[in-house]
């Protein structure tokens, strides 16, 4: 199978109840890029990629559809297998994973189509079809978050990611003190994720002075330097995200014994295939981790839930999708949601996810 026409679309996903902020993001509405790829033999598959604003990674809507449209024309004709794919991508231009990984969820939404297998088939089979959730807050205040925690406990989310960062540790730590009153002996998992936006000296006194919540602490630091000089001074578990940005990077942190744990994104690791290796990384040294995206809607969602439903459920720490922020979907039929804190894994083949057609209007691109 291989690809005959490639298209490529804008659209906009306002933020729910929004703002939604981070350490350092404050994000009101995202700018999602669609990925059409048309095979010869006649089957369509969907990818997506949507980075949560400019600031989150060194991601960015138009740096994505940049280095599509850089690499699309190079891409007509070539095999859709998703190895052979990546290395075709990556003959074409170096870097922009997460450009890449919108045309390899694609890839492996038409080969499901074609072959009638669903994608977490295609990347090793299901290991539950009902994929845990979990509850990310916002940078709030200690009430509020502990109110959106005893709700999303209610609800049945089996963990809970509180945002940290981006102001005086002592109101992370109240909202870490206040959350854990909430949830306390309810079995309801809690990490505390930084973005990236403590300096080491408040990562450290937040550790310490939080000794009896068992939260994993979540990219507290900006880069591998800082995590590597707390590692030995915490408290609690580490895990890595924003740094996780390529697989040369995660066998280092593995090999180093520098994290006990990933919060991964499907995009910045370069897409599905390369999220099934680092999956494989994980369990060889029995590392918890997340399959997430940064923000997007049904396509993500879909591609997101397909590798979860993969992951070992001991080391499984859930799937987190923007629906709970996204007004309405792509496939009001088949569009992921999250019901009672798990996510029902589409059924359909491939994906199992068909976007409404003239949803996203013209292409941007098209080759
Ligand atoms: C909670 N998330 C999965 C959504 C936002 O994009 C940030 C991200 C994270 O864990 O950093
Ligand atoms: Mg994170």
């Amino acid at each position: 199978m291989k690809i005959k026409a490639i298209h490529v679309y804008a659209h906009e996903l306002p933020v729910k109840n929004g703002p939604y902020r981070m350490a350092n993001a404050l994000v009101y509405k995202l700018d999602t890029t669609l990925v059409q790829v048309i095979t010869d033999t006649g089957h369509v598959g969907w990818g997506e990629t949507c980075p949560v604003g400019p600031t989150y990674q060194p991601h960015h809507a138009l740096g994505a559809r940049a280095a599509l449209a850089e690499m699309a024309p190079g891409l007509i004709g070539a095999a859709l297998h998703p190895v052979s794919l990546r290395r075709k991508m990556d003959s074409l231009l170096n870097g922009h994973r997460y450009a890449k990984a919108a045309l390899d969820i694609a890839a492996h939404d038409a080969i499901g189509k074609a072959t009638g297998l669903r994608v977490a088939e295609l990347l090793g089979g299901i290991a539950t079809a009902n994929v845990p959730s979990y509850y990310a807050s916002g940078v709030g205040a200690p009430d509020e978050i502990a109110r959106i925690a005893a709700e999303k406990m209610a609800e049945g989310y089996p963990r809970m990611q509180v945002k940290i960062g981006g102001r005086p540790v002592e109101e992370d730590i109240a909202v870490l003190r206040k959350v854990w009153e909430v949830i306390r002996g309810s079995g309801m998992r809690l990490a505390a994720d930084g973005n990236r936006g403590l300096p080491t000296r408040d990562a450290l006194r937040l550790s310490r002075e939080c000794p009896d919540i068992p939260f994993i602490l979540e990219q507290p630091c900006n880069s591998l330097e800082e995590l590597a000089a707390i590692r030995p001074q915490l408290h609690h578990g580490l895990y890595m995200d924003e740094n996780g940005e390529d697989l040369a990077t995660v066998i280092r942190a593995v090999g180093q014994g520098l994290v006990d744990g990933f919060g991964m994104k499907v995009t910045r690791i370069g897409g599905l295939q390369q999220m099934a290796t680092f999956r494989d990384i994980c369990e060889a040294r029995s590392l918890p981790h997340t399959c997430d995206d940064a923000w997007g809607g049904d396509i993500i969602h879909a591609a997101c839930t397909h590798i979860g439903a993969t992951v070992s459920p001991r080391l499984n720490e859930g799937v987190w999708l923007a629906a709970p922020y996204v007004e309405g979907h792509y496939d009001p039929k088949n569009g992921p949601e999250i019901i009672g804190g798990h996510i029902k894994l589409p059924e359909g083949p491939g994906l199992g996810v068909v976007p409404e057609d003239g949803l996203f209007g013209n292409p941007i691109l098209s080759v």
